[in-house]
């Protein structure tokens, strides 16, 4: 067997696909072939004979799959700064929201950028995010709010996975927001139903995901939203129970949403619909924190119901101006109380669960895309752990 690359002497961790748990290897190799994965395991299982272009020693260092922020609104243009402001004065995000500012405020901001400008404004949060073993990350648009914006802001996210070494899943979120200075939320559901097929016939969106909450829209405007992406073939997601408990996870549970993320005031017939459905729990720790949030999302009763829980971001300017995926992971332990093996699933198997992808990427195992992130570490838990600390060695994505 010739490979393309493969790295030894490293020690491997990674969750398996149908197994709970971490799957440790001391003394362990990857081989590369073609962008995928052709070996996996203990160097002394390494097939006789085989060979490779280049190869890498690790000298004991951590091998695990490339991190994967499942959910991010990372494509927008301007800042909130000056909401943060107001916040620390003591107005809530709910006033200033009614009051024209949020997530109106980043949508002026957005329309007014072109798709270099776009692009030039999300790259340096991208890179953060590379910078820490991101291979793969979500983003939604939302920010646009009319067809030919979130278009804008669709093209702006396929670019940047061409202008970076990254996995880019676009999901188109028009409905988030009402837009600033229309007045009638059923007539911009109306609207967002009849972009959803013109955005997957030009190949922009790959799933549909809608903002169910007071401020944003009602259960029976998001349903119908859920229910035309569905007849258009595309997958759903849903922010869903973040400010209050709309039932939104048992709704995004009704269209076999592949996730449900925030879920902070989601009850226990939610999180039972969403283990019948198998959607996933995304959880959002740095929107939590921003918001200073109480009511923690029902994670007893998530690992009871057996639901995956992945991690994410939820990088947006407004609740989770953070681009650090490590830092999430710190604060899931603390605020949320996930252990470690739950955090590492949570930013690698679980979340590419939450993406549809997990048959392509989310665990080292062979087939799948050779997406790795080499960690200078005595421990996984390392990784969790510390703060403010970035231990990456290397990232590989799609082997190179
Ligand atoms: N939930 C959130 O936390 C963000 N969007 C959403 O649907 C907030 C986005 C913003 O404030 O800009
Ligand atoms: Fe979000």
């Amino acid at each position: 067997m010739r490979y393309d690359r493969i790295w030894l002497d490293g020690r491997l961790a990674t969750p398996l696909s149908g197994r709970p748990g971490l799957a440790v290897i001391e003394k362990a190799a990857v081989a590369a072939r073609s962008g995928r994965i052709a070996f996996v395991g203990p160097m002394a299982d390494l097939p006789n004979g085989w060979d490779a272009a280049e190869r890498v020693s690790l000298d004991g260092r951590w091998i695990m799959p490339g991190l994967i922020d499942c959910h991010t609104h990372l494509v927008y243009a301007g800042s909130r700064a000056d909401e943060f402001e107001r916040r620390l004065a003591g107005a809530s995000y709910e006033e200033i929201a009614r009051a024209g500012g949020g997530i109106a405020s980043t949508v002026r901001a957005t329309r007014a950028a072109n798709e270099e400008q776009l692009v030039a404004e999300s790259l340096p949060r991208l890179d953060r995010l590379l910078a820490e073993g991101v291979t793969a990350v979500e983003v939604k648009s939302g920010y646009g709010l009319d067809l030919e914006s979130e278009t804008r802001l669709l093209k702006a996210a396929r670019r940047l996975g061409v202008q970076r070494e990254v996995s880019v899943v676009a999901t188109f979120l028009g409905a988030h927001a009402l837009p600033p200075g229309a007045g009638d939320k059923d007539k911009h559901i109306d609207d967002v139903c009849a972009w959803i097929s013109l955005l997957k016939r030009d190949g922009l969106a790959d799933a549909v995901d809608a903002f169910c909450e007071k401020i944003a829209f009602s259960p029976e405007q998001t349903a119908r939203v859920l229910a035309t992406a569905k007849a258009a073939g595309l997958p759903v997601k849903l922010h869903a129970d973040q400010l209050s408990n709309l039932h939104g996870a048992a709704l995004a549970a009704r269209y076999q949403a592949l996730s449900a993320d925030h879920l902070e005031y989601t009850d226990e017939d939610g999180v039972s619909a969403m283990a019948a459905s198998g959607t996933v729990a995304v959880l959002l720790p740095g929107a939590f924190y921003v918001l200073r949030e109480s009511h923690v999302p029902p994670i007893e009763a998530l690992r009871r119901h057996g639901v995956a829980m992945a991690l994410a971001t939820d990088c947006n300017p407004g609740t989770s101006p953070i681009t650090s995926l490590l830092t999430v992971m710190n604060m899931a332990a603390t605020l949320f109380r996930l252990t470690v093996d739950e955090i590492i699933a949570g930013v690698t198997r679980e979340a590419a669960r939450a993406l549809g992808r997990l048959a392509e990427i989310g665990t080292l195992e062979v087939g799948k895309f050779c997406d790795l992130a080499i960690w200078d570490i005595e421990r996984p838990a390392e990784l969790v752990y510390r703060i403010g600390f970035n231990p990456l060695h290397a990232r590989v994505w799609h082997g190179r």
